[in-house]
């Protein structure tokens, strides 16, 4: 009888994970309409396409397959210096791997089969700027989307479709096959990020870049680039130079020879995001977390007298004084420097654990900042403390991160959005589990699984969906060193944030995730990503 029972659950169950496994193939709510009509996907082929992250909006399977062949080559419509730019991304990606050499070439309409193609033209508007349709046929592999946005965004799709050995650096025989059908996809929210502390530890433009990169993988868009706090100032500020000359000579642990960042470097860095269609949010932490900036001018102090430099973890005891007018002559060149090397609209100020400024020296300081930010014609982004000024415009963003004393559904109040980046979930620095030796603890454990489970649009109570902005996964490097360390703590979480940021919500579960997350294993080895095997992912 009571296996009986037993196995009657164990049906209903397994029932009830394939409708939801089915239901993933249907557009959720989005803010997109129309919504596209869906087919009924089918899997009957021996290679059915499902092993996407982020989960797209819809798939169908055919069934057969297309095998990319040694002539192929990468076509785009003429006439455009952007599409050949991103056809020439996935020429760098698929070379190495096939040794095909495959060049970027155009046509207008449709090449031999054989090869691959991207395409503006027929387009389809309701998916949105970064939305695309990728149709594999046994003949062709053809990426329709509206913009050059949506075109990059596909070609990441194309990538995971392909075996995972495509992502080696070196050349391996293997047939490169790709099951055929249709995938129909565009994001949920509009920001999917991450956040790299390169102040607490700095980090090479080399390893900044292939941050960058392995999230443009996972369709992240928004790279948070926090640029100082206490223990070193990372951007060269031609007006206020000891910034970085004595501000970038320290780091968590001790002295750090010229880690800063000239200007040509940010400038490359913003660009190398940009040709992945990652917006690059720069950030100067402020009143607080400024002791780097108070060591290396002393009429930035209240008393006049610059402090050492620091090199420990405490947070909460630096402040610029609020008082002086200097200071906000400071702000204004720091953020007009800043500013005019930056395209993207937004500044993230800073604004957290401003505890040895009163919350009226607070406020008042914020509000002037939030006119200084508009004044050079960008949007205020700060940490969500930053909701308490008057006169909050709702053009800017508070950062959720306090999930015990939160400001965000004030922010939501005074009508302007919210980023989501719950410390018990989406902190990048927490341990997976005590067992490892990288990261803290303060915010909990937060393994693969609890860094997936939960919804944006839910997670703060007074703040709903139509006033989340999005998803972003911060990175602190109090004790994380190298860029394997980075790797170690962002994978396998990051691409768990990236779907939570692009995928419909229905159906969504951490057992069919799982799975797909499992069959990454092999693409980040190929990818050379030092990441953290989780025992609770079926790595493969
Ligand atoms: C809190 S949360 C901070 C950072 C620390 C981090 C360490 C927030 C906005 N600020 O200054 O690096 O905790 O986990």
């Amino acid at each position: 009888m009571q296996k009986k029972i037993v196995r009657t659950v164990l049906v209903f169950a397994l029932v009830l994970t394939i409708l939801a496994a089915n239901a993933i193939q249907v557009s959720a709510s989005d803010t997109l309409a129309p919504k596209p009509k869906t087919p009924t996907p089918t899997s009957t082929g021996p290679t059915p396409i499902g092993n996407i992250i982020p989960m797209p909006v819809s798939i169908t399977s055919t069934g057969a397959s297309f095998l990319l062949p040694s002539t192929a080559d990468i076509y785009v419509e003429p006439g455009t210096t952007e599409l050949t730019a991103v056809g020439q991304y996935l020429a760098d990606k698929l070379n190495p791997s096939t040794g095909y050499g495959m060049q970027v070439l155009t046509t207008a309409g449709a090449p031999a089969n054989g090869n691959i193609y991207l395409t503006t033209v027929g387009g389809d508007p309701a998916l949105g700027d970064e939305g695309y349709r990728l149709t594999v046929t046994s003949s062709l592999v053809t990426v329709v989307a509206y913009k050059p946005v949506g075109l990059f965004r596909g070609i990441q799709t194309i990538r995971q479709m392909l075996p995972a050995a495509i992502e080696s650096a070196t050349m391996q025989s293997v047939p490169w096959q790709m099951a055929t059908g249709t995938v129909s996809d565009y994001p949920r929210f509009t920001w999917r990020g991450s956040m790299l502390d390169v102040a607490r530890h700095f980090f090479s433009v080399t390893d900044v870049k292939r941050y960058i990169d392995l999230m443009a993988y996972y369709k992240l868009n928004v790279f948070h680039f926090h640029l100082s706090d206490d223990q070193g100032w990372r951007i060269m500020i031609n007006s206020w130079p000891n910034l970085a000359l004595y501000g970038g000579g320290t780091q968590v642990g001790g002295t750090c020879s010229n880690c800063y960042y000239t200007q040509a470097e940010y400038s490359d860095i913003v660009a190398y995001a940009q040709s992945r269609y990652i917006t690059l949010v720069p950030e100067i932490d402020m009143p607080g977390h400024t002791n780097a900036a108070l060591a290396s001018y002393a009429e930035l102090n209240c008393n006049g007298v610059a402090p050492a430099r620091y090199t420990g973890t405490n947070v909460g005891f630096s402040s610029l004084c609020i008082s002086k007018p200097i200071t906000y002559t400071f702000v204004d060149d720091v953020i007009r420097e800043l500013a005019a090397l930056t395209p993207g609209a937004y500044m993230h100020v800073g604004g957290d654990e401003a505890s040895s400024t009163t919350t009226a020296d607070y406020v008042s300081f914020v509000s002037q900042v939030q006119t200084i930010v508009q004044s050079h014609g960008k949007q205020m982004i700060g940490w969500e403390e930053i909701a308490q000024i008057n006169g909050l415009y709702a053009s800017s963003v508070a950062q959720h991160w306090n999930t015990t004393n939160s400001f965000a559904p004030t922010a939501v109040q005074k009508g302007a959005k919210v980023l989501m980046s719950p410390a018990n979930k989406a902190y990048l620095d927490m341990k997976y589990s005590r067992k490892i030796q990288l990261g803290q603890t303060w915010a909990g454990l937060i393994n693969t699984q609890t860094g997936y489970e939960w919804d944006p649009a839910t997670i703060v109570s007074g703040v709903s969906e139509s006033s989340v902005l999005g998803v972003e996964a911060p990175l602190w490097t109090e004790t994380i060193v190298t860029i394997r360390d980075i790797e170690y703590m962002a994978y396998p979480r990051l691409p768990g944030y990236a779907e939570l940021g692009w995928s419909p919500v229905t159906g969504r579960n951490w057992n069919e995730y799982k799975v797909r997350l499992g069959s990454h294993g092999p693409r980040l080895t190929a990818l050379g990503v030092n990441f953290y095997r989780d025992a609770l992912v079926p790595w493969q």
